[in-house]
């Protein structure tokens, strides 16, 4: 099961090409990954190698399907992994050399702050569930040309995958994305894990594909992981299946040159157990899920591995 994610390391370690990328760090990378787990009797694809933070990545799962795009409220979870990059935005902006954790201070303390500092641009909250939409505004003239405005109400594509899964299972268009092309440039960041499809079997188990163009396999991908089991074993809950098998497949796919170390203290490792996530009670909607229906159990893993994460 972890094997996978171990082999998949060594494998960049060992054949990975080696390239200088976008934030300057460097990595080795291996382009066109798969992994498969099981995802059946709540079983979840979180690392026993080292302890990772399910709860932050579960609370950053919630906060997105709350449509949200502010750091705001994950600041105020304690949940720092959106951090560095609105601080760098405002560091390059305003020349001001301030610490992380007085940006975070005056993000949690200072709501005008964070509206202008703090958010991320249209990325994966605003796309899954307020995917813009234009309407028109006028009537078409003779040549058929009318003007559209941008609907403040765009389109809920949450809503509607828990919709079609319920009323046409066997549908193969059960997908949702946050590459929208027209706004990537607004984004802090383009969308890593991308695009979902889901599948639904004639036995009524729900699987996920996750297609994820870009991976940082050390720090990223374990939260990535976690996080579709996550989603897979709501939508399943919401629509009355069961989770099968999460197959998640990776574009460039990278380890960054500075977490070497790192990934050679957890290639070290075994791994052991066998976790298992559970949800404590059925709320009325996807959107209704919080911190608390959550519990991951038989999760023993080994010591927390320290990495600096590339912005
Ligand atoms: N950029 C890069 N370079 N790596 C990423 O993993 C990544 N993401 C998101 C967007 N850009 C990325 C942000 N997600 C951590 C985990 C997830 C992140 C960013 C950072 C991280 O540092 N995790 C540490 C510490 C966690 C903590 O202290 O709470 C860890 O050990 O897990 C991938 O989607």
């Amino acid at each position: 099961y972890e094997d996978q994610y171990l082999d998949l390391m060594r494998r960049i370690r060992d054949h990975g090409d080696e390239r200088l990328d976008r934030t300057g760090v460097g990595t080795r990378s291996l382009f066109g990954e798969q992994l498969r787990f099981d995802l059946r009797d709540g079983r979840v694809p979180l690392l026993t190698t080292k302890r990772v933070f399910w709860k932050a990545a579960a609370r950053e799962m919630l906060w997105f399907l709350s449509g949200q795009s502010n750091i705001r409220p994950l600041v105020e979870q304690n949940v720092h992994i959106w951090t560095d990059w609105p601080l760098d935005h405002y560091r390059r902006m305003t020349g001001e050399n301030i610490d992380r954790d007085g940006f975070e201070a005056r993000i949690r303390d200072d709501e005008d702050f964070a509206v202008r500092w703090g958010d991320l641009g249209p990325v994966y909250g605003v796309q899954w569930r307020n995917w813009p939409r234009y309407v028109p505004v006028s009537q078409p003239d003779e040549s058929g040309c009318a003007l559209y405005q941008r609907d403040p109400q765009g389109i809920d594509q949450m809503a509607a995958l828990v919709e079609s899964l319920r009323n046409d299972p066997a549908s193969r268009r059960h997908i949702f994305t946050g590459w929208n092309v027209a706004e990537l440039d607004g984004m802090a960041l383009p969308p890593c894990h991308m695009t979902y499809q889901f599948h639904v079997s004639g036995a009524g188990e729900l699987s996920c594909l996750l297609f994820q163009r870009s991976c940082d396999v050390l720090l990223g991908l374990p939260f990535n992981l976690f996080g579709a089991a996550m989603l897979t074993a709501m939508l399943a809950q919401q629509t009355g299946l069961t989770p099968q098998e999460l197959i998640w497949s990776g574009g460039d796919v990278h380890l960054y040159r500075n977490h070497m170390d790192a990934v050679e203290e957890q290639l070290s490792r075994t791994p052991h157990g066998d976790p298992r996530l559970e949800l404590f009670r059925k709320p009325d909607t996807l959107f209704d899920y919080d911190i608390g229906d959550f519990i991951v159990r038989d999760y023993a893993p080994q010591d927390h591995i320290r990495a600096p994460v590339a912005v």
